[in-house]
């Protein structure tokens, strides 16, 4: 009895304790060239730092499925919020004007925008669970 049930029990457990799935989908992109990178946050205080749980380049021409873009992250289950951007130039890195303003096209989970500074975690924080989720953000220039 006590071994039937733990069998019943343990996959369950594992495969929900684990790592629950992100899907990103991106529209709004101008052209089906270049990069796309995702970066992860999972706290207020680490929220658009260097300080990532995860970060993920995407060639858009191998991501591409019709209009959009679309990936999968697989992460803890937790609190997120996540940023892209459009790096339209190939150099890896977001091109800011001199006073930090993105010179390329970016995009925040729950779409969520600037007001008087950049974009807050708390607007862009979502849960992911046991189901899979997904993120669709409309990547946009500044
Ligand atoms: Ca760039």
């Amino acid at each position: 009895m006590q071994v039937s049930l733990f069998l019943l029990l343990a996959p369950a457990v594992f495969s929900n304790e684990l790592t629950g799935i992100l899907i990103v989908e991106i529209s709004g992109l101008k052209h089906a060239s270049g990069n796309v990178y995702i970066a992860v946050y999972e706290s207020d205080s680490t929220w658009l730092s260097d300080d990532t749980i995860a970060v993920k380049k995407l060639a858009i021409v191998d991501a591409l499925d019709g209009d959009l873009v679309r990936t999968e992250l697989h992460l803890p289950l937790g609190d997120y919020a996540l940023t892209a951007f459009h790096d339209i130039d190939n150099d890896g890195e977001l091109d800011t004007s001199f006073i930090g303003m993105p010179k390329e096209p970016i995009a925040m989970s729950n779409n969520a925008v600037a007001r008087f500074g950049p974009p807050k975690f708390e607007d862009a924080v979502f849960t992911l669970g046991a189901k899979p989720m997904i993120q669709h953000i409309t990547i946009r220039a500044l």
